[in-house]
Protein backbone atom coordinates (compact mmCIF):
# COMPACT_ATOMS: atom_id res chain seq x y z
CA UNK A 1 0.00 0.00 0.00
CA UNK A 2 1.03 3.75 -1.15
CA UNK A 3 0.59 6.15 1.75
CA UNK A 4 0.64 10.02 0.39
CA UNK A 5 0.23 13.03 3.27
CA UNK A 6 0.00 15.94 2.34
CA UNK A 7 0.84 18.80 5.12
CA UNK A 8 2.48 21.58 6.19
CA UNK A 9 4.12 20.00 9.11
CA UNK A 10 5.53 17.24 7.44
CA UNK A 11 8.26 16.61 10.43
CA UNK A 12 5.33 16.26 12.50
CA UNK A 13 5.10 12.47 11.03
CA UNK A 14 8.88 11.51 10.81
CA UNK A 15 8.56 9.82 14.24
CA UNK A 16 5.45 8.32 14.01
CA UNK A 17 5.99 6.84 10.73
CA UNK A 18 9.54 5.25 11.36
CA UNK A 19 8.64 4.15 14.60
CA UNK A 20 7.35 0.86 15.72
CA UNK A 21 4.96 -1.16 14.10
CA UNK A 22 4.29 1.61 11.03
CA UNK A 23 8.28 1.62 11.22
CA UNK A 24 8.62 -2.16 10.48
CA UNK A 25 5.80 -1.96 7.86
CA UNK A 26 8.00 0.25 5.43
CA UNK A 27 10.64 -2.14 6.18
CA UNK A 28 8.73 -4.96 5.42
CA UNK A 29 7.72 -3.20 2.02
CA UNK A 30 4.06 -3.95 3.44
CA UNK A 31 3.60 0.02 2.80
CA UNK A 32 5.25 3.11 1.26
CA UNK A 33 4.92 6.57 2.76
CA UNK A 34 5.21 9.87 0.82
CA UNK A 35 5.59 13.29 2.85
CA UNK A 36 4.63 16.16 0.68
CA UNK A 37 4.75 19.98 2.22
CA UNK A 38 1.95 21.27 -0.33
CA UNK A 39 3.27 24.61 0.19
CA UNK A 40 6.43 23.26 -2.44
CA UNK A 41 3.10 23.40 -4.64
CA UNK A 42 2.02 26.98 -3.93
CA UNK A 43 1.99 29.69 -7.21
CA UNK A 44 3.75 32.80 -5.89
CA UNK A 45 6.78 33.67 -4.49
CA UNK A 46 6.16 34.04 -0.82
CA UNK A 47 4.72 30.38 -1.19
CA UNK A 48 1.04 31.37 0.36
CA UNK A 49 -1.11 28.62 0.82
CA UNK A 50 -4.09 30.38 2.35
CA UNK A 51 -5.81 33.50 2.06
CA UNK A 52 -8.64 35.64 3.51
CA UNK A 53 -12.49 34.27 3.08
CA UNK A 54 -14.92 35.56 0.52
CA UNK A 55 -17.47 37.38 1.77
CA UNK A 56 -15.30 38.68 4.76
CA UNK A 57 -15.29 37.36 8.21
CA UNK A 58 -12.13 36.25 10.03
CA UNK A 59 -9.41 33.31 10.15
CA UNK A 60 -8.31 32.31 6.90
CA UNK A 61 -9.13 29.88 4.39
CA UNK A 62 -6.41 27.41 2.69
CA UNK A 63 -6.75 27.69 -1.03
CA UNK A 64 -7.24 25.35 -3.94
CA UNK A 65 -4.11 25.76 -6.23
CA UNK A 66 -1.92 24.06 -3.90
CA UNK A 67 -3.68 21.34 -2.46
CA UNK A 68 -4.91 20.84 -6.17
CA UNK A 69 -1.53 20.81 -7.47
CA UNK A 70 0.22 18.50 -4.61
CA UNK A 71 -2.40 15.87 -5.67
CA UNK A 72 -1.90 15.95 -9.24
CA UNK A 73 2.08 15.41 -9.13
CA UNK A 74 1.52 12.25 -6.35
CA UNK A 75 3.19 9.62 -8.86
CA UNK A 76 1.02 6.75 -9.19
CA UNK A 77 1.75 3.04 -9.67
CA UNK A 78 1.42 1.14 -12.52
CA UNK A 79 -1.65 -0.44 -12.75
CA UNK A 80 -2.69 0.48 -9.28
CA UNK A 81 -6.31 1.21 -8.30
CA UNK A 82 -7.07 5.20 -8.61
CA UNK A 83 -6.07 6.75 -4.88
CA UNK A 84 -8.71 7.54 -2.27
CA UNK A 85 -8.08 11.12 -1.52
CA UNK A 86 -9.06 11.55 2.09
CA UNK A 87 -9.78 15.00 3.25
CA UNK A 88 -9.14 15.14 7.14
CA UNK A 89 -11.66 17.74 8.78
CA UNK A 90 -13.88 17.90 11.82
CA UNK A 91 -16.98 17.88 9.71
CA UNK A 92 -16.23 14.42 8.17
CA UNK A 93 -17.84 11.20 9.06
CA UNK A 94 -16.68 9.55 12.58
CA UNK A 95 -13.77 6.94 11.96
CA UNK A 96 -14.17 3.65 13.41
CA UNK A 97 -13.03 0.77 12.70
CA UNK A 98 -15.05 -0.32 9.92
CA UNK A 99 -14.07 2.43 8.12
CA UNK A 100 -10.23 1.49 9.15
CA UNK A 101 -10.88 -2.20 7.49
CA UNK A 102 -12.24 -0.55 4.62
CA UNK A 103 -9.43 1.68 3.90
CA UNK A 104 -6.46 -1.38 4.63
CA UNK A 105 -7.96 -3.54 0.98
CA UNK A 106 -7.05 -0.07 -1.08
CA UNK A 107 -3.88 0.51 -2.77
CA UNK A 108 -3.20 4.45 -2.46
CA UNK A 109 -4.36 6.63 0.25
CA UNK A 110 -4.01 10.33 0.16
CA UNK A 111 -3.94 12.59 3.16
CA UNK A 112 -4.75 16.00 3.65
CA UNK A 113 -4.28 17.94 6.25
CA UNK A 114 -5.21 21.84 7.38
CA UNK A 115 -3.74 23.68 10.18
CA UNK A 116 -5.34 26.45 12.12
CA UNK A 117 -7.92 27.12 9.43
CA UNK A 118 -10.55 25.73 7.10
CA UNK A 119 -10.72 24.24 3.07
CA UNK A 120 -11.67 26.24 0.02
CA UNK A 121 -14.67 23.90 -0.43
CA UNK A 122 -13.82 23.52 -3.94
CA UNK A 123 -11.26 20.95 -2.28
CA UNK A 124 -13.79 18.88 -0.59
CA UNK A 125 -15.91 19.68 -4.03
CA UNK A 126 -13.90 18.11 -6.50
CA UNK A 127 -10.69 16.35 -5.54
CA UNK A 128 -11.32 14.58 -2.10
CA UNK A 129 -12.95 11.12 -2.20
CA UNK A 130 -13.52 10.90 1.68
CA UNK A 131 -14.00 13.20 4.84
CA UNK A 132 -12.82 11.89 7.77
CA UNK A 133 -13.49 13.31 11.40
CA UNK A 134 -11.30 11.07 14.96
CA UNK A 135 -14.04 12.73 17.24
CA UNK A 136 -15.14 15.97 17.92
CA UNK A 137 -12.99 18.26 19.99
CA UNK A 138 -10.68 21.32 18.43
CA UNK A 139 -7.60 20.94 17.35
CA UNK A 140 -4.67 22.81 15.49
CA UNK A 141 -4.26 20.43 12.81
CA UNK A 142 -5.12 17.61 11.25
CA UNK A 143 -1.53 15.89 11.25
CA UNK A 144 -2.25 14.30 14.71
CA UNK A 145 -6.00 12.82 13.00
CA UNK A 146 -4.43 11.35 9.69
CA UNK A 147 -1.58 9.67 12.17
CA UNK A 148 -4.52 7.76 14.18
CA UNK A 149 -6.12 6.90 10.72
CA UNK A 150 -2.56 5.96 9.45
CA UNK A 151 -1.62 4.01 12.56
CA UNK A 152 -5.26 2.05 12.45
CA UNK A 153 -5.25 1.10 9.01
CA UNK A 154 -1.98 -0.36 8.65
CA UNK A 155 -1.85 -2.75 11.08
CA UNK A 156 -4.32 -4.34 9.11
CA UNK A 157 -2.63 -4.51 6.04
CA UNK A 158 -1.41 -8.18 5.37
CA UNK A 159 1.79 -9.31 6.47
CA UNK A 160 2.40 -5.95 8.82
CA UNK A 161 1.09 -7.78 11.77
CA UNK A 162 2.88 -11.40 12.79
CA UNK A 163 0.56 -14.24 13.07
CA UNK A 164 1.32 -14.09 16.83
CA UNK A 165 -0.22 -10.90 17.00
CA UNK A 166 -3.36 -10.99 14.57
CA UNK A 167 -5.30 -12.75 16.37
CA UNK A 168 -5.53 -9.39 18.43
CA UNK A 169 -7.63 -8.30 16.37
CA UNK A 170 -9.16 -6.53 19.49
CA UNK A 171 -12.58 -6.41 21.53
CA UNK A 172 -14.01 -4.70 17.94
CA UNK A 173 -14.14 -7.68 16.75
CA UNK A 174 -16.47 -9.46 18.89
CA UNK A 175 -18.32 -6.25 19.58
CA UNK A 176 -17.62 -5.97 23.42
CA UNK A 177 -14.97 -4.21 25.56
CA UNK A 178 -12.15 -6.48 26.93
CA UNK A 179 -12.13 -8.03 29.53
CA UNK A 180 -10.13 -7.97 32.75
CA UNK A 181 -6.25 -8.77 32.44
CA UNK A 182 -3.83 -9.93 35.35
CA UNK A 183 -0.54 -11.50 35.25
CA UNK A 184 1.92 -12.48 38.38
CA UNK A 185 2.11 -11.60 41.02
CA UNK A 186 -1.56 -13.04 42.34
CA UNK A 187 -1.31 -10.97 45.43
CA UNK A 188 0.22 -7.75 44.81
CA UNK A 189 0.67 -5.83 47.97
CA UNK A 190 -2.66 -7.78 48.90
CA UNK A 191 -4.37 -6.99 45.69
CA UNK A 192 -5.82 -10.30 44.63
CA UNK A 193 -6.04 -11.79 41.28
CA UNK A 194 -9.80 -13.49 41.11
CA UNK A 195 -9.69 -16.90 42.32
CA UNK A 196 -10.90 -18.33 39.07
CA UNK A 197 -8.31 -17.59 36.68
CA UNK A 198 -5.87 -19.56 38.96
CA UNK A 199 -7.92 -22.39 39.29
CA UNK A 200 -6.92 -24.07 35.71
CA UNK A 201 -10.93 -24.64 35.13
CA UNK A 202 -10.88 -23.39 31.62
CA UNK A 203 -14.68 -23.94 31.07
CA UNK A 204 -15.01 -21.51 33.93
CA UNK A 205 -11.78 -19.10 32.97
CA UNK A 206 -13.89 -18.72 29.63
CA UNK A 207 -17.45 -18.07 31.30
CA UNK A 208 -16.12 -15.50 33.68
CA UNK A 209 -14.09 -13.51 30.57
CA UNK A 210 -17.32 -13.46 28.66
CA UNK A 211 -19.22 -12.23 31.59
CA UNK A 212 -16.56 -9.94 32.84
CA UNK A 213 -16.16 -8.63 29.20
CA UNK A 214 -20.49 -7.60 29.21
CA UNK A 215 -20.68 -6.04 32.22
CA UNK A 216 -17.82 -3.64 31.25
CA UNK A 217 -19.57 -3.26 28.14
CA UNK A 218 -22.82 -2.63 29.41
CA UNK A 219 -21.17 -0.16 32.03
CA UNK A 220 -18.55 1.94 29.92
CA UNK A 221 -20.50 1.81 26.44
CA UNK A 222 -23.95 0.68 26.31
CA UNK A 223 -24.10 2.12 22.79
CA UNK A 224 -21.56 -0.95 21.59
CA UNK A 225 -24.51 -3.45 22.53
CA UNK A 226 -27.65 -2.01 20.69
CA UNK A 227 -25.74 -2.96 17.64
CA UNK A 228 -25.08 -5.83 18.82
CA UNK A 229 -27.90 -8.08 17.86
CA UNK A 230 -26.44 -11.38 18.15
CA UNK A 231 -26.43 -11.65 22.26
CA UNK A 232 -26.52 -15.58 23.34
CA UNK A 233 -29.71 -16.36 25.58
CA UNK A 234 -27.04 -16.86 28.83
CA UNK A 235 -25.81 -13.22 27.72
CA UNK A 236 -29.21 -11.98 27.68
CA UNK A 237 -29.82 -13.35 31.31
CA UNK A 238 -26.92 -11.97 32.77
CA UNK A 239 -27.96 -8.15 31.19
CA UNK A 240 -31.12 -8.79 33.10
CA UNK A 241 -29.83 -9.61 36.14
CA UNK A 242 -27.45 -6.60 36.47
CA UNK A 243 -30.21 -4.01 34.94
CA UNK A 244 -33.01 -5.86 37.51
CA UNK A 245 -30.03 -5.29 40.00
CA UNK A 246 -29.37 -1.57 39.32
CA UNK A 247 -33.01 -0.26 39.31
CA UNK A 248 -33.00 -2.35 43.24
CA UNK A 249 -30.21 -0.14 44.00
CA UNK A 250 -31.68 3.20 42.36
CA UNK A 251 -34.76 2.58 44.74
CA UNK A 252 -32.89 2.13 48.25
C1 LIG B 1 -14.94 23.24 14.52
C2 LIG B 1 -10.89 17.47 15.15
C3 LIG B 1 -13.58 23.30 14.27
C4 LIG B 1 -10.29 18.53 14.46
C5 LIG B 1 -15.48 22.22 15.30
C6 LIG B 1 -10.92 16.20 14.63
C7 LIG B 1 -13.30 21.30 15.57
C8 LIG B 1 -9.34 16.43 11.49
C9 LIG B 1 -9.77 17.03 12.66
C10 LIG B 1 -12.75 22.34 14.81
C11 LIG B 1 -9.73 18.32 13.19
C12 LIG B 1 -14.65 21.25 15.82
C13 LIG B 1 -10.36 16.00 13.38
C14 LIG B 1 -11.30 22.33 14.57
C15 LIG B 1 -9.11 19.47 12.45
C16 LIG B 1 -8.55 22.83 10.12
C17 LIG B 1 -7.21 22.57 10.74
C18 LIG B 1 -9.54 22.12 10.95
C19 LIG B 1 -7.45 22.10 12.15
C20 LIG B 1 -8.94 21.97 12.34
C21 LIG B 1 -15.20 20.14 16.64
C22 LIG B 1 -9.37 23.13 13.24
N1 LIG B 1 -10.27 14.84 12.65
N2 LIG B 1 -9.31 20.71 12.95
N3 LIG B 1 -10.80 23.09 13.55
O1 LIG B 1 -10.59 21.65 15.26
O2 LIG B 1 -8.49 19.28 11.42
O3 LIG B 1 -9.66 15.12 11.53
Amino acid sequence: MRIDVLTLFPEMFEGVLNASILGRAADKGRVTYRLVNYRDYAENKHRTVDDTPYGGGGGMVLKPEPIFRAVEALPREEGARPPRIILMCPQGETFTQRKAEELAGEDHLVFICGHYEGYDERIRQYLVTDEISIGDYVLTGGELPAMVVIDAVVRLVPGVLGNEQSPVTDSFSTGLLEHPHYTRPADFRGMKVPDVLLSGHHEQIDMWRRKESLRRTWLRRPDLLDLRKDLTAEEREWLAAWQREAAEDERS
